[in-house]
């Protein structure tokens, strides 16, 4: 709930990482406390919303959870343009979802907004006995490119409230000046939501 007198920050967040890196199981967990083992590949991209309250803003997520698979790539811009934050994840027991992410983080450098909040995630920390990727290369290539880094588990549900708080926080004091009620989102997303609906 908005807590009176507090601003309201209305932002667009999109998830992007490889297939299978838990990009929807994160989600599931932040926005409705659920994990499943046998999570479906997401197809083409799936729509949720969430609300934080702190202390110095209320955020309303408008999150954009999409496809890993390599044959939906062209669609990423759609849901990247606009986006006031995006969450890039990987799977630690995976070093080529690592490389993956990487490529996610350029793209979004090249294309993106600068004032992005941008995160780095890693994934699956239950799987620490698989573990590929260390944690001090996510935490060395987050610091080298302006980002923060944090390791969950949505199987756990290890740091998932953490990261989104976390962003929340960015976000409001990125946005300092605004009144109530800014808008975070593109122009053009409500009209990308009728084509790519939705669960949540
Ligand atoms: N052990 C473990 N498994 C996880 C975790 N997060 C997700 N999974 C599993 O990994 C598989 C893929 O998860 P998804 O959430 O569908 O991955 P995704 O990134 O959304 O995949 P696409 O939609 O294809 O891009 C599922 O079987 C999940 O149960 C986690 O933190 N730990
Ligand atoms: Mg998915």
């Amino acid at each position: 709930m908005a807590r009176p007198g507090n601003k309201i920050i209305q932002a667009k967040l999109v998830l992007l990482g490889d297939m299978g890196t838990g990009k929807t199981s994160l989600v599931l967990r932040f926005v409705k406390g659920q994990f499943f083992d046998h999570q479906e590949p997401t197809i083409g991209a799936a729509f949720f919303t969430q609300i934080l309250s702190l202390t110095e803003a209320t955020v309303k997520f408008d999150i954009w959870d999409t496809a890993g698979q390599e044959r939906y790539h062209s669609l990423a811009p759609m849901y990247y343009r606009g986006a006031a934050a995006a969450v890039i994840v990987y799977d630690i027991s995976s070093m080529d979802t690592f490389v993956r992410a990487k490529r996610w983080v350029q793209e979004l450098q090249r294309q993106g907004n600068p004032k992005m909040v941008m995160a780095l995630v890693a994934n699956k920390l239950d799987l620490d006995s698989k573990r590929e990727v260390q944690n001090e290369d996510g935490e060395q290539f987050s610091q080298e490119n302006g980002m923060f880094f944090m390791e969950t588990s949505a199987k756990t549900a290890q740091n998932i409230n953490e990261l989104f708080y976390e962003i929340a926080k960015r976000l409001a004091k990125a946005y300092p000046s605004k009144s109530t009620g800014v808008n975070l989102n593109d122009e053009t997303e409500s009209r990308t939501r009728n084509l790519f609906c939705c669960s949540g």
